[in-house]
């Protein structure tokens, strides 16, 4: 009796989970419950536009197993000295960060003026209009990141009316067969006076330290008349792709003030030129200023701060035609990563981990100026960091009351309200 009942239960199991097997068989992809492990691989099943592209677009469904995912930590640096924060000095816009001799280099735009920018109508030529009015390339080396040696000037403005005269600015830097090509924004007018109007100029060096020889060319000249690049090439940007040089640069453009930026293109087989811009451009529909680096097999870019896909990491198979990997938050400003492999022609690009940025706008209006700061990330192969996978950033309260309503806007919302208490009483 005992063994009778035992059989039957098994039996009864053994029937119900074929039925199962069965109905589940029939209904597969239709009305089962989306499982509650979430598969690594897109299931064969009807998903929602949002899950569909959380398989398609990400390469993986979580953010910490998506390698275009980071956050980013920020670290001040010690060794640049600028007279307290009065808006007399300012360095900003780094370069990428490359090791030498034992050391990593960057280079800067630094302005040492007597007066913080004034604007382009109380401008002078000694008065600076913009932060970056009025200002040479600089140097500092560091063994270890953080703390740095502020080296001393690499490239001055020339004398008028060679280009740059009136300020070079916003510079990178290439190695190309042993030599070493610093490419900058070349003012021959001051910024503001019609837009933030200049091209692109180069100098070239046998080392990191020196000295650096003005081609006094126009090496990326602006585009023709009504060509989205007409007046501004700023934030040049080489990197070693398919054996050429791919120099990365952004425009402003579109009305003034409301200007829009965006990313194009050039490419060389010398570093002197002549570039040919891609017929695509621009070829990123947003970002600030230029930060790209090889990474596995093509070109990676952080988006930053303008256009509809401000605050992406996106990449580029083919180093053109670039899509969103990943959605970030705090990013770096005018980032200038370490990229070991910016220069090798590498297949495998490794990513990067840390770099050097700016903080804009320092210490209010009447003390306009930038510090350079370092950033750290995972955007690496070769490191795997899940504190750089959280998504969580916390920012205190005053961080968010600071991006207050203004006058205007309080008024707005009174008469709003004033409506709606007016229309209850009818
Ligand atoms: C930066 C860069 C360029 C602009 C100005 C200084 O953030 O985009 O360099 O000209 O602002």
């Amino acid at each position: 009796m005992k063994f009778l009942n035992t059989w039957s239960i098994y039996s009864l199991l053994f029937l119900c989970c074929f039925q199962y097997k069965i109905y589940a068989q029939e209904v597969k992809g239709t009305t089962t419950s989306f499982p509650f492990i979430l598969p690594k691989e897109k299931p064969n099943r009807p998903l929602s536009a949002s899950m569909e592209r959380n398989y398609d677009m990400y390469g993986a469904p979580r953010p910490e197993h998506n390698d275009f995912f980071t956050r980013f930590k920020y670290t001040e640096l010690k060794g640049f000295d600028n007279n307290n924060g009065d808006g007399t000095i300012t360095r900003r816009d780094p370069s990428k960060v490359i090791f030498e001799n034992g050391k990593y280099y960057v280079w800067y735009t630094k302005r040492h003026t007597p007066t913080p920018p004034r604007g382009a109508a109380r401008s002078t030529d000694v008065i600076p209009s913009a932060d970056w009015d009025l200002a040479d390339i600089w140097y500092a080396t560091s063994t270890d990141g953080f703390t740095w040696k502020e080296e001393g000037v690499a490239i001055k403005r020339p004398a008028k009316p060679n280009v740059g005269w009136r300020s070079v600015s916003t510079t990178d830097i290439l190695k190309w067969k042993g030599k070493f090509y610093l490419y900058y924004q070349g003012f021959m007018e001051t910024s503001g006076k019609r837009g933030d109007d200049c091209p692109v100029t180069v100098s070239y060096a046998d080392s990191p330290d020196g000295p650096w020889t003005a081609t006094h060319k126009l090496v990326i000249p602006n585009g023709e008349k009504g060509a989205w690049d007409q007046y501004s090439i700023h934030d040049p940007y080489p990197l070693v792709y398919k054996g050429k040089i791919y120099l990365y640069y952004k425009s402003d453009f579109d009305g003034d003030p409301n200007l829009i930026r965006m990313q194009g293109l050039a490419t060389a087989d010398d570093p002197l030129g002549p570039f040919t811009k891609h017929p695509l451009n621009p070829v990123i529909a947003g970002g600030h200023e230029t930060t790209l680096f090889p990474y596995k097999t093509g070109i990676a870019a952080l988006v930053i701060k303008d256009g509809n896909e401000h605050y992406t990491v996106q990449y580029a198979e083919d180093g053109v035609n670039f899509h969103i990997k990943s959605i970030v938050g705090l990013m770096p400003v005018a980032a200038g990563p370490f990229i070991p492999d910016a220069f090798t022609d590498t297949k495998d690009g490794k990513g990067i981990s840390w770099g050097i940025s700016h903080f804009n706008y320092i210490n209010g209006p009447d003390k306009v100026h930038a510090i350079l700061t370092r950033f750290d990330c995972d955007l690496s192969q070769e490191i795997d960091d899940p504190i750089m996978k959280k998504t969580g950033i916390y920012h205190a309260p005053d961080v968010h009351y600071r991006q207050g309503l203004n006058y205007k806007q309080r008024e707005r919302i009174a008469k709003m309200n004033q409506q709606l208490i007016d229309g209850a009483k009818k």
